[in-house]
């Protein structure tokens, strides 16, 4: 039954998706007293954590800072297990929230935003969903997800596949049983990395299609001491205060990234000795390489520590071949989002393993038993896609999101995405993207940027109410300027290394522009200028009464 919107005048905001983002929004709009209805296509809040149940599925920001910091009771009363929290425990959390601050009696469930329509006149958006309801509202807040659209790639002969399919960014609720499977799986990013150790114990045989071997740090992850959670407890205004001013949302409290001790990079590789980075290896493995400053500004260092890194994986695997085949060539290290694993590296040594090094031949048809390589046949009965998202604008792609003149969002992204501040568009007003594309979002700990994002775009509605101001959109100045300086910043980093292809830039997706979509400069600098914004009366944003 169409729901029309008469039947519900009053919503103030909609948001779209029940994850982090979506949940902490509707929690702060209602306490501003904002209506907001919050719909949500799975059956359940958690985003990300919800669909990504895949076995070895975990976070890579260590728990006590992967953490909403809004609430100061909610801080204290949740006691994470681990250094790193696994997928169940982060979607525990999110259920836990979701029971505390009953967020669940305003999220509708189930329910897919097919459109989403700017009506100048009455200046609302109208929000159609896939049963043909119709809501309209104040303000769109699109809290979409930048990682919520799985990508399988088109592959000649796939609907041939005789056996069950799955897709690592769409597991299901139940979990898959692989024990006395033959399991085939493509893909080599964090998923693949992070899903292969579990599935290679469970299953008879696992053969891996790898397109580019990643650079992958171990994880030291471990169960959390008691004693270490409670400081950190008492910590937690100082350690929340930090996280906002950092560069990437993380202060490495207790632990550096992948749960490791914290180490500041001080050394400058060019000034090691081969012989030096050799002894290194010997002795610390792939950690060796965080001490130097240089790897990650100069291409010519980098690759010195990526040397580093593949003799470490010389040592690591047995099969000269197969280590050969896992070792990364041909772009730099930090140019794709880093990878962090629990015994990758380890699982190659099982006899249960096969790597098909695609390299070398790649992938020709997905017959009904397996793989057509041109290396020859794999036959499997199960096979898994590790094949990542359309990230950070396949969300919001797949929604028909139209503003003034009925302008649709894909054309004016035709060219990639164009936003101020990655809050807003031009030509679409009081409508906000969470963690959008312009932002830090997938550079930093998300939920310290979901946090700030959410803060700011309250902040704003109220004051606009308070003025009486009946809506906000980015001016065409505004926008130009700040995706200059987007550019600029993320210019000389190796994100944009002339060798790197990498989902940041859309690359991994075919036809889809390239150009880099976060901004590098930092959690800290981005909300002070946000914050600088808002205070000079919304600078950049024209207000219409
Ligand atoms: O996806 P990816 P992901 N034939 O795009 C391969 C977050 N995340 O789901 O590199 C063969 O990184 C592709 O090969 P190539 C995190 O931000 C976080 O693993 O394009 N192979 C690549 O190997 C992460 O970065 C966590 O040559 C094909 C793989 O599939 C992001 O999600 C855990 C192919 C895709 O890798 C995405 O990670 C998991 C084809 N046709 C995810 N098409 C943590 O917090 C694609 N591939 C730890």
């Amino acid at each position: 039954m169409t729901q029309t919107t008469s039947e519900n005048p009053n919503i103030d905001v909609i948001v779209v998706g029940a994850g982090f983002a979506g949940m902490y929004a509707l929690h702060k709009f209602r306490g501003l007293g904002l209506r907001t209805q919050v719909l949500e296509s799975g059956n359940d809040v958690g985003g990300t954590w919800y669909w990504n149940r895949y076995p070895g599925a975990r976070c890579d920001v260590p728990s006590v800072e992967y953490s909403y910091s809004f609430d100061k009771d909610l801080e204290q009363e949740w006691n994470w297990t681990e250094i790193m929290a696994a997928q169940p425990e982060i979607l525990e959390y999110a259920n836990h929230v979701a029971d505390r601050f009953d967020l669940r009696d305003d999220i509708k469930f189930q329910t897919r935003v097919v459109s989403t329509v700017y009506d100048e006149s009455s200046n609302r958006w109208a929000v159609t969903t896939d049963s043909g309801e119709e809501y309209t509202a104040r303000f769109c807040v699109m809290a979409t997800g930048c990682l919520s659209v799985p990508n399988t790639p088109s592959i000649d002969g796939q609907e041939e596949f005789a056996g069950p399919v799955y897709h690592t960014g769409n597991w299901p609720e139940g979990g898959v049983d692989f024990s006395n499977c033959v399991v085939g799986l493509i893909g080599t990013g964090s998923s693949g990395i992070q899903s292969i150790p579990v599935i290679a114990e469970q299953a008879k045989h696992l053969t891996v299609f790898q397109r580019t071997p990643n650079y992958t740090m171990p994880a030291a992850n471990a169960p959390l001491k008691t004693d270490f959670l409670q400081q950190a407890k008492a910590n937690y205004p100082s350690i929340r205060a930090e996280q906002r001013a950092s560069q990437v949302g993380i202060v490495g409290y207790g632990f550096g990234f992948g749960g490791a001790e914290n180490v500041e990079p001080t050394e400058e590789i060019r000034q090691t000795s081969q012989a030096e980075r050799q002894r290194l290896v010997e002795e610390e493995g792939f950690l060796a390489i965080r001490r130097y400053a240089d790897v990650a500004l100069d291409e010519e260092a980098n690759e010195l520590a990526c040397e580093m890194y593949r003799e470490q994986v010389r040592r690591m695997i047995k099969d000269p071949a197969t280590a050969e085949a896992l070792m990364p060539r041909d772009y730099p290290m930090g140019c794709k989002r880093p990878v962090i694993d629990t015994d990758y590296y380890e699982t190659f040594n099982r006899d249960n393993v096969t790597l098909v090094d695609l390299r070398q031949g790649g992938i020709e048809e997905i017959t009904e038993a397996g793989v057509q390589t041109a290396q020859g046949h794999y036959a499997f009965d199960v096979l898994v896609y590790a094949t990542g998202f359309d990230a950070m604008t396949g969300a919001l792609g797949k929604i028909d999101i139209r503003g003034r003149d009925n302008t649709a969002l894909t054309e004016y992204w035709e060219a990639g995405p164009r936003t101020y501040l990655g809050l807003q568009v031009v030509g679409f007003p009081n409508f906000f993207t969470v963690t959008g594309p312009g932002s830090p979002s997938v550079l930093s700990n998300m939920i310290v940027s979901i946090e700030q994002h959410i803060d700011w775009i309250a902040q704003c509605i109220s004051d606009l109410d308070e003025r009486g101001v009946q809506s906000i959109e980015a001016t065409p100045a505004a926008e130009e300027e700040w995706i200059a300086h987007v550019n600029e910043v993320a210019q000389n980093t190796m994100f944009t290394a002339k060798s790197c292809n990498s989902w940041y830039l859309g690359a991994n997706i075919p036809g889809k522009p390239r150009i880099f979509m976060p901004y590098v400069g930092g959690v800290g600098v981005y909300r002070e200028k946000c914050d600088e914004v808002a205070r000079n009366g919304y600078a950049g944003f024209e207000l219409r009464a």
